[in-house]
């Protein structure tokens, strides 16, 4: 009997152990590589992007049926509408047996802080929201310009898996908070920096609002006309960042039909 007990244990012991090495994080985030087609000898061999595979998955069995983060109630007395996601993560090449982020011909070369040193900096943020990283080192973006070193924090803590929390003031309008990656290192093999790329809550933007305010103007006519007839539109780009906004994988004439019908249209949310 005992010998049976001992077996039982370790092979629950073994399964364990398997379990916490492979298990991915059940959470959304966006993986921060680079080369986005994947395909060697191409114009964005050096340039940073993030793969927004799991950016409005909402996870849990929702199936990223959102397109944007709903924000829900909590306990605290300021910016006590909040939610965990998304978080950063990024593409590696060691560990197989993930299923989000190995990806080989997508992961930075080198190691983190040394040969390379991405920053995360906010470019636009609405008013009323902020992103708070509660873990160490802590920090809170909630300007324009605020930013932190997401290699820094992977060689600090050997991870560069990092949740946020995003917290604003009210449940019901739009917020938005957007992003650009650059490579801080002074080096001529340094990554050319991203496109931005924004994630929304509470409700999503009006078809055509791609720089997103809550107003669609010429701002946003002409981020349109830089994924015009762009054809690589998927869920791992937003689609081309909701220029294709009928996501039919190609930016053309219907999208710009749909921006035109909102033009200069504030969002109700936003009035
Ligand atoms: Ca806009
Ligand atoms: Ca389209």
């Amino acid at each position: 009997m005992r010998t049976l007990i001992r077996i039982q244990l370790a092979a629950t012991l073994a399964l364990a152990a398997s379990t916490t090495t492979w298990a991915e994080c059940p959470l959304d985030h966006f993986i921060i590589g680079c080369n986005r087609d994947g395909i060697e000898g191409t114009a964005d061999d050096r340039t940073l992007f993030v793969d927004c595979s799991h950016k409005y998955r909402d996870s849990g069995p929702t199936e990223y049926v959102n397109w944007f983060y709903p924000l829900n109630q909590s306990i605290f007395p300021s910016y006590s509408y909040r939610i965990g996601e998304p978080g950063f993560d990024t593409f590696q090449n060691t560990n197989t047996h993930t299923g989000r982020t190995h990806d080989p011909n997508r992961a930075l070369d080198g190691a983190p802080d040394i040969d390379y040193s991405i920053v995360v900096e906010c470019v636009a943020i609405s008013p009323g929201l902020r992103a708070v990283h509660k873990e160490y080192p802590q920090f809170t973006l909630d300007a324009v310009g605020d930013c932190f070193n997401h290699s820094y924090i992977y060689s600090l803590r050997g991870g560069g898996h990092i949740h946020m929390s995003y917290q604003a003031t009210d449940g019901e309008t739009l917020h938005w908070m957007t992003f650009r990656l650059y490579d801080e290192l002074d080096d001529p093999n340094s990554y050319e920096p991203s496109q931005p790329f924004t994630v929304v809550f509470n409700t999503a933007p009006l078809a055509g609002d791609l720089v997103v305010d809550g107003i669609v103007n010429i701002e946003d006519l002409v981020r349109m006309a830089d994924s015009w007839l762009v054809a690589d539109s998927a869920r791992q780009n937003d689609y081309c960042e909701r220029a294709d906004a009928n996501r039919d994988g190609v930016v053309n004439m219907l999208d710009f039909s749909l921006l035109a019908s909102n033009w200069l249209t504030l969002g109700e949310e936003c009035i």
